[in-house]
């Protein structure tokens, strides 16, 4: 029997929501159940593995209130919620898209030798572990476990013990779809449960933080099983002279304080050519004063509570780290306690610089710091000048002069003229640079053949080679 487990509520700051940790003999049943119902899951023609899934997109919105409203009281916030229960269906849409192309079987043959003859055999890896954060708990359970149930793979999901409530809804929408439910399965728990789970899959997808990413990272090399790491962020955004300051500004509040922050895709550094300095600052700090708290009210205002206890601590420790170190606070700045929960106004600070932990931690939480550069040069190199390369942003007078600063960035995901698109469009492969991640991509094709193993079928219809060929004695070639 697995451990009592309780979960906060991030509005109240209460542990009103009770829970069951899976334990290893858990794991490794449900994992045994999971491994023995693939292969009639991956024999279903694709046809029929999107019919079923289609049927599920039908459960969960038979079933979005009671897993939206799970999903708020697990994330302190309405809309976002929401729209997290409506990602099933455009997701089933994008795979069903590039299903034909990455699961047609290739033949060919042997340049040298003309009578052999190949094809490849894609083989779907039998069981996929899933380990999610509590960011988007929904979105990020289900944005691995998609593509690899439609290549025919069963899936094992071990979600954030942080925002555990969306579970019990979303099983009830699996549990109308028999022929899905055998092949999908939610372990509650923390990172114990998320260790033996390694123990168990042939194949890891992980999102969270870099220093757990490289624990889960290190588990996979000793299984020696691939790891699919997504992982934390800085991600910088490049105001250049010809942008307009204006919108450059309102563009990135928005980018940054999207999910109060908590979107490993939110701009983090902002750097400013010193000829616009002042009027995307005033701008920035006008606009994020106006900023609502969706406090008292879940339904009004913008910025949520904190969904992370400990990250309102982390966030309260980089401002005072920069403050101390000769960082002013423009706007915003308190880590206020409103009803129980934590609250973060977007926060403008000014005279910072890459001493300070808020321009090389992952802060994960509205903050906004600026520095002005004076040749594009200098704006590259700091941009550049982090351990982290997940995402980026760059304003320009043109598109094209912001691709061409686009393509010196170290960073997978670059938004131009625009901030945080990855969060908005799932069409491009994208690579995380330095410790952002490893493995393939998870948008694109990529994102679906990376859940198969393939294979050389070799087909000689000539003679095959006597073994004199290999006799000392033959001529000096
Ligand atoms: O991530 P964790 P959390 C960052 C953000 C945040 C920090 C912690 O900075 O403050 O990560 O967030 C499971 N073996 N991001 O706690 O700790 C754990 O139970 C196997 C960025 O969510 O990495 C949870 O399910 N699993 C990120 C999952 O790992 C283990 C989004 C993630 O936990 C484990 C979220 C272990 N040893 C947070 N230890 C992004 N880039 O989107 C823990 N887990």
């Amino acid at each position: 029997m697995g451990r009592p487990m309780k979960a906060r509520n991030p509005r109240t700051g209460a542990l009103d929501y009770e829970f069951t940790a899976a334990d290893e003999a858990d794991v490794a049943a449900g994992c045994e159940a999971l491994r023995a119902a693939q292969p009639t899951w991956a024999a279903r023609p694709l046809e029929e593995r999107f019919e079923i899934l289609e049927r599920f997109a039908d459960a969960v919105e038979r079933h979005q209130a009671d897993i939206a409203q799970a999903l708020s009281t697990d994330t302190g916030r309405w809309l976002l919620a929401a729209s997290e229960t409506r990602g099933v269906r455009p997701a089933l849409e994008r795979w069903r898209r590039y299903a034909p192309e990455v699961l047609a079987e290739t033949r060919g043959q042997s340049q040298a030798i003309p009578s052999i003859r190949f094809t490849q055999q894609l083989v779907p890896y039998p069981l996929v572990g899933v380990i999610s954060p509590w960011n988007f708990p929904m979105l990020l359970s289900l944005i691995d476990t998609l593509p690899a149930l439609v290549a025919g793979c069963s899936v094992a999901i071990k979600p954030s013990e942080v925002t555990p409530r969306f579970v019990e809804p979303l099983q009830r929408a699996i549990d109308e779809v028999p022929e899905l439910a055998s092949v999908i399965s939610f372990f509650q728990g923390d990172g114990r449960t998320g260790a033996a789970l390694i123990e168990h899959v042939d194949l890891i997808c992980f999102t969270g933080s870099v220093a757990t990413g490289r624990k889960v990272g290190e588990a996979c090399a000793r299984a020696f099983i691939p790891a699919f790491l997504e992982l934390g962020g800085k991600d910088p955004a490049l105001v250049l002279a010809s942008a307009d300051p204006v919108k450059a500004a309102d563009t990135l509040l928005r980018a940054s304080v999207l999910a109060t922050g908590q979107a490993c895709q939110s701009l983090e550094r902002f750097y400013v050519h010193e000829s616009l300095y002042e009027p995307f600052v005033a701008r920035l700090v006008e606009k994020a004063r106006e900023v609502p708290l969706n406090y008292p009210d879940i339904h009004k205002g913008i910025v949520g509570p904190l969904i992370f206890a400990r990250q309102a601590e982390i966030i309260a420790e980089q401002i005072a780290d920069a403050v101390a170190k000769g960082a002013t606070i423009r706007c915003g700045g308190e880590v206020e306690t409103l009803g129980g929960g934590k609250y973060v106004r977007p926060t403008v600070l000014t005279e910072v610089d890459h001493q300070m932990q808020i321009m090389t931690e992952e802060t994960f939480g509205p903050i906004l710091p600026v520095m002005k550069f004076s040749s594009l040069d200098e704006g590259v190199r700091l941009a550049n000048d982090s351990k982290y390369g997940l995402s980026a942003s760059v304003f320009a007078g043109s598109l094209e002069e912001g691709e061409a600063v686009a393509r010196r960035l170290q960073a997978g995901g670059i938004s131009v003229n625009d901030g945080s698109l990855t969060g908005q469009m799932f069409e491009a492969e994208k690579h995380s640079f330095k410790l952002s991640g490893i493995g393939g991509s998870r948008m694109g094709p990529a994102g679906l053949a990376r859940f198969f193993r393939k294979k050389a079928l070799m087909m000689q219809s000539g003679q095959p080679l006597p073994i004199e060929v290999f006799a000392e004695d033959q001529a000096r070639a």
